[in-house]
């Protein structure tokens, strides 16, 4: 049997309890590096395009690619993908991903000269390492920022000079957000005017157990009625058939809720005064190359998006635009 002093005893405590404080240092010590290093991470994303990958520690990730900027992935704590990415989706330019969150920039479908939805969704961004200090307010979460600028073969079909910043940001709590700052930088005096949308396009367990809360006594265009405007009569939105609307001044707050996963998602919005709800139903489904024929079921578009009242900037002006995706109320 080992007899020692009580002197020994309290040396021999104070080096277990030294020892214990050594080894919670160097937990932390790991966990912040290699969590730290992990939270922002650029790489190599199908057909070698590149994308951003953010990770909070407790599991929810966004995956965003410089082309288009265009965020395909925001999974939740579980793992669980909350974004609807086509599987027939093409990461080949000039053609946009199907499915996601494409930006529709400078120009909404077709109303203009340019092609569908404008050229922003696909140009490669490229990523804003220094971005201006006043530009995004302090950002709680993990983010990164991505900046287009206008080719010269752009400035050909669209002559205005610009710098539009996004900074998508993984907060500690989950949420996806996307920010953006579009700055008027022409230097010969002129004027532009735009029209955009975040064409998000959730992931749903079945279209037949969506619900769309927030449009209730709104006026809407109906895009397959010629945008002709009409008055929504329905508390909350239920999809039985092709749909694709324009809502005009929406609460800065809608929903998506899905019954069959028991989520519903929080569509938070500023400077993005309309939404569109779009899908393309069975028989137009058959139509879009890249998306295979059943998946109109796994998805619904909800865009926040400024389209009845066109931003106009002055050489000089910006404008801001924020989207909030949260599953939690
Ligand atoms: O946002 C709804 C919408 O304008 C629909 O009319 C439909 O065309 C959809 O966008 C998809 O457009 P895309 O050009 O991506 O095929």
């Amino acid at each position: 049997m080992i007899v020692c002093s009580s002197r020994q005893m309290m040396r021999l405590l104070h080096t277990i309890l030294f020892v214990s404080v050594l080894v919670v240092v160097y937990t932390e010590i790991v966990e912040a590096t290699t969590t730290g290093n992990k939270s922002v991470e650029v790489t190599k994303g199908i057909n070698g395009l590149e994308k951003v990958i953010l990770r909070q520690t407790h599991g929810s990730s966004v995956e965003v690619y410089l082309y288009g900027a265009h965020v395909t992935s925001w999974k939740n704590e579980q793992g669980e993908e909350l974004i609807f990415l086509s599987s027939k989706a093409i990461f080949s330019p000039p053609k946009p991903i199907r499915g996601g969150i494409p930006t529709v920039f400078p120009q909404f479908s077709n109303l203009g000269s340019l092609q569908s939805h404008g050229f922003a969704r696909n140009r490669f961004w490229t990523i804003d390492n220094k971005p201006s200090p006043d530009t995004f307010k302090v950002t709680n979460g993990v983010f990164v920022d991505l900046l287009l600028k206008p080719t010269e073969e752009d400035l050909k079909i669209w002559p205005h000079r610009f710098e539009f910043r996004m900074r998508v940001t993984l907060t500690p709590g989950g949420d996806l957000v996307l920010t953006s700052c579009i700055r008027n930088t022409d230097d010969v005096g002129k004027p532009f005017t735009f029209t955009f949308a975040h064409h998000t396009y959730f992931s749903v367990s079945n279209i037949s157990e969506v619900e769309v809360k927030g449009m209730a006594k709104l006026d809407y265009l109906d895009n397959l009625q010629n945008r002709t405007r009409f008055t929504e009569t329905k508390d909350t939105i239920t999809i039985d058939s092709e749909f694709d609307r324009i809502y005009l001044s929406t609460p800065k707050k809608v929903a998506v809720l899905d019954h069959g996963n028991k989520r519903t998602v929080f569509v938070r919005k500023d400077g993005l005064p309309d939404a569109v709800v779009w899908n393309p139903w069975e028989k137009k489904a058959k139509t879009i190359v890249d998306l295979r024929e059943d998946e109109y079921k796994y998805m619904i578009a909800v865009e926040a998006a400024a389209i009845e009242k066109p931003v106009t900037l002055q050489p000089g002006e910006e404008w801001k635009g924020r989207l909030e995706l949260s599953t939690r109320h």
